[in-house]
């Protein structure tokens, strides 16, 4: 037996092994757990956006009914800072002190026996402020404005030059408007000090990262903190920071010595999980006239909040985008009064896709060129930064299958040229390059008497299918079937995993997966077993248990040294809008996604994390804005009543096709597929809106004020 993958239950599009227990009530997620003696908190949030708290006065909170304790930053014990971390570390704490960077900053904790006392009670905290007027525009001169701080930004050639010397230029601006990642599931917290020992259950993505850094800050050893995560209810990236209600209410836990519960409240979710930062790009494109691009200028100023560090990630994959000998690209982040940003799917290739594809559309009918046809005319046959062959890229595939699915050819180019009854039709497309993402990842596999494999590792599934393809996975190199594997995931108990993020999840497991098979059937190989033995036989004879492998990967500093430039998964997307002029109104009518994601673990999962990605692209696209009150600061449409998202009748049918084969790069030959899904709708919704009206908007979302 070898651990080879073969296509017997690798890619089968395979339901989901923790389905029924999903729709049985039967998984469960971090607001189902409650502990023997557990107290239940809820946050005070600050009423304004900037300044400083000059009285607070718990007493009628502490003598309201049920009341455990109010903590605040004159009462709650000091905390050490968290470990920094690669997501972006949150520099200030909240409770060190009496300043106020934004409205909804939790400024004190309240704990009772019940919910509802614990919420009426922290209504009672009267607090004075002395306010400062909050800056909360990127524009405004008051906002402190950091040039390049991630060191993202890069040069190649001499852009102003090939400007200068371009038949066609383009330069426009475009903005994408703040957004929340709204998941389904409430983010929750239930901390209990048992022993000495802190055990969290927590709405993360990176439970890992979580106990780090309440290690860290609760100065415990990091086996003293165990962190459980069996089922997330959505993340969207929400779920890859620290947030400041995890830290709270394993504090009040640790000063009553009390296992305590907080769920967190939907307005509270808009400002306490983070959010898409708006953002402003300016591209300039210059051109030959056959379309050849000779230089790509791109500039992004971003939000983020006072005291936090973390990048926009917008122009760190410009570069590799298209075959360009001159290319620059500006990074600016200005700090404001806002809830803190955060991670949203596909963080920053999401929002320079937009930009660059939009532009793209505008040099195409600038000089007269198909717009797929430019695409191919500067195709990056070698990974322009590094000059290195791609270890898989199949975007050619993915533009030209997409446009015969789509019937591009019947699209007469000329803007307000096609129409259905008293709607304007367009078309447009976009193509889409993203980047690769791994971080080091460890399983144990254990194979037992009966035959029954069991992987455990302290990975996440955020809805995404890690239980179901990681079974899929061990079954196939270990010779099982499905209903033979156990996952244990969710636990930081079990070897560190990744986060389940940066679409990189799946890869990092399979490959540590892939090691742990392969020791496994090596040994049994050593053991000198017959041609065929099963696991159960050879434990047999040998008087043995079970059996166990440690398996490791770290794809990411392998990648650093490879030949290859290692890809990530690429996409193009068509769209079909109709417009009604006299109401602004854009209707997607349908949508062709084509994906290179190398070789696909689950065909089922697959394109479900390509729908849902597209779905959520055509909120951004269509609906979606975050509304700061420009004179509160607070968040004016946190409810998911007012945040509008798409509802089932806003999606039309979605057609979904996988290209290309297996990556060369990675041990299973897969790439990412959690993001790519919302890459590219934008810019493709746009170009069609704009082939179906003639107006172009730079803007999202695209509103129907913005057509009338
Ligand atoms: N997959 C596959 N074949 C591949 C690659 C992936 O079948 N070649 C499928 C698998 O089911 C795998 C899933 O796609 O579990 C996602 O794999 P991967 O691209 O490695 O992404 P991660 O596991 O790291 O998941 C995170 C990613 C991100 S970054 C966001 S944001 C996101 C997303 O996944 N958030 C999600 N998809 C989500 N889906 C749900 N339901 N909920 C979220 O919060
Ligand atoms: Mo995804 S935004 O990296 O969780």
């Amino acid at each position: 037996m070898t651990a080879t993958l073969t296509d017997r239950l690798l890619g089968r599009p395979v339901d989901r092994v923790d389905g029924r227990r999903k729709v049985a009530g039967a998984a469960p997620y971090p607001s189902d757990f409650d502990l023997p003696g557990q107290v239940h908190a809820a946050l005070i949030s600050s009423t304004v956006a900037a300044g400083r708290i000059t009285r607070i006065d718990r007493s009628a909170a502490e003598a309201a009914p049920g009341v455990l304790a109010v903590l605040t930053h004159e009462n709650a014990p000091a905390l050490a800072p968290p470990p920094p971390n690669d997501l972006g570390s949150i520099t200030r704490w909240t409770l060190q002190d009496d300043r106020i960077f934004h409205y909804g900053q939790h400024i004190g904790i309240v704990v009772a026996a019940t919910q509802a006392q614990a919420q009426a009670a922290a209504r009672l905290v009267e607090v004075e402020y002395a306010e400062q007027e909050p800056v909360l525009d990127i524009l405004d001169p008051r906002a402190f404005v950091e040039e390049n701080p991630y060191g993202l930004e890069s040069s190649r050639g001499d852009v102003e030059t090939a400007l200068a010397a371009a038949d066609a230029t383009v330069d426009a601006t475009y903005t994408i408007a703040g957004e929340s990642n709204s998941p389904m599931g409430l983010f929750t917290t239930v901390a209990s000090w048992q022993g000495g020992r802190l055990v969290v259950h927590d709405t993360t993505q990176y439970p890992s990262m979580v106990r780090a850094s309440l290690a860290a800050m609760f100065e415990v050893p990091e086996r003293d903190v165990r962190v459980l995560i069996p089922f997330l209810g959505g993340g969207f990236g929400a779920g890859l920071r620290l947030w400041s209600h995890t830290v709270l209410t394993t504090l009040a836990a640790r000063v009553l010595d009390r296992p305590v519960k907080l769920v967190l409240t939907r307005p509270q979710m808009f400002s306490s999980t983070g959010h898409r930062a708006s953002n402003r790009q300016r591209i300039q494109l210059g051109a030959t006239d056959d379309g050849r691009l000779l230089a790509i200028d791109h500039e992004c100023l971003a939000a983020n909040g006072v005291e936090d560090r973390l990048s926009s990630y917008i122009v760190a994959n410009t570069p590799a985008q298209y075959a360009c000998d001159n290319v620059a690209t500006h990074d600016r982040v200005a700090h404001v009064n806002i809830p803190y940003t955060g991670f949203m799917r596909a963080p920053g290739g999401a929002e320079l896709n937009f930009a660059l594809e939009s532009a793209l559309d505008e040099l195409a009918n600038g000089i007269g060129i198909d717009p797929v046809e430019l695409r191919l005319r500067n195709y990056a046959e070698v990974n322009p930064v590094s000059g290195k062959p791609w270890s898989s890229k199949a975007l050619r595939e993915c533009l030209t299958v997409g446009a015969d699915r789509f019937g591009w050819s019947r699209r007469d180019p000329a803007p307000r040229s096609m129409r259905d009854g008293d709607w304007l039709v367009g078309y447009g497309m976009a193509g889409v390059t993203f980047d690769f993402y791994a971080d080091a990842c460890e399983v144990r596999l254990t194979v037992d008497q009966g035959g029954n494999a069991t992987l455990r590792t302290a990975a996440t599934d955020i809805g995404t299918g890690t239980y179901t393809i990681a079974a899929q996975l061990t079954a196939e190199l270990l010779g099982l079937d499905l209903d033979q594997v156990r996952v244990e995931i969710g636990d930081t108990d079990l070897p560190p995993a990744p986060q389940s993020g940066g679409s990189g999840l799946a890869g990092a497991l399979g490959a540590a997966v892939k090691d742990a098979a392969g020791q496994l059937t090596a040994r049994l190989a050593r053991l000198d077993g017959s041609p065929g033995e099963t696991f159960g036989a050879m434990l047999d004879r040998l008087g043995l248990d079970e059996i166990s492998a440690t398996g490791r990967s770290d794809l990411a500093a392998a990648a650093g040294t490879a030949d290859l430039a290692v890809a990530g998964p690429f996409a193009a997307r068509f769209a079909e809008v109709g417009v009604d002029e006299e109401l602004g109104l854009v209707r997607l009518r349908r949508l062709v996604s084509v994906v290179d994601g190398g070789r696909l673990y689950n065909e089922k999962l697959a394109r479900s994390q390509v729908i849902g990605g597209t779905v959520m692209g055509l909120g951004m696209t269509l609906l979606e804005e975050t509304i700061v009150d420009p004179n509160t600061g607070r968040i004016a449409n946190g409810t998911l009543g007012d945040y509008v998202v798409p509802v089932n009748a806003d999606v039309p049918e979605l057609d979904v096709v996988f290209v290309g084969g297996p990556d060369a790069f990675t041990p299973t030959g897969t790439k990412g597929l959690g993001e790519i899904g919302i890459i590219g709708v934008a810019a493709a919704i746009a170009n069609a809106v704009h082939h179906a009206t003639g107006r172009r908007v730079r803007d999202l979302p695209i509103t129907l004020d913005k057509l009338l």
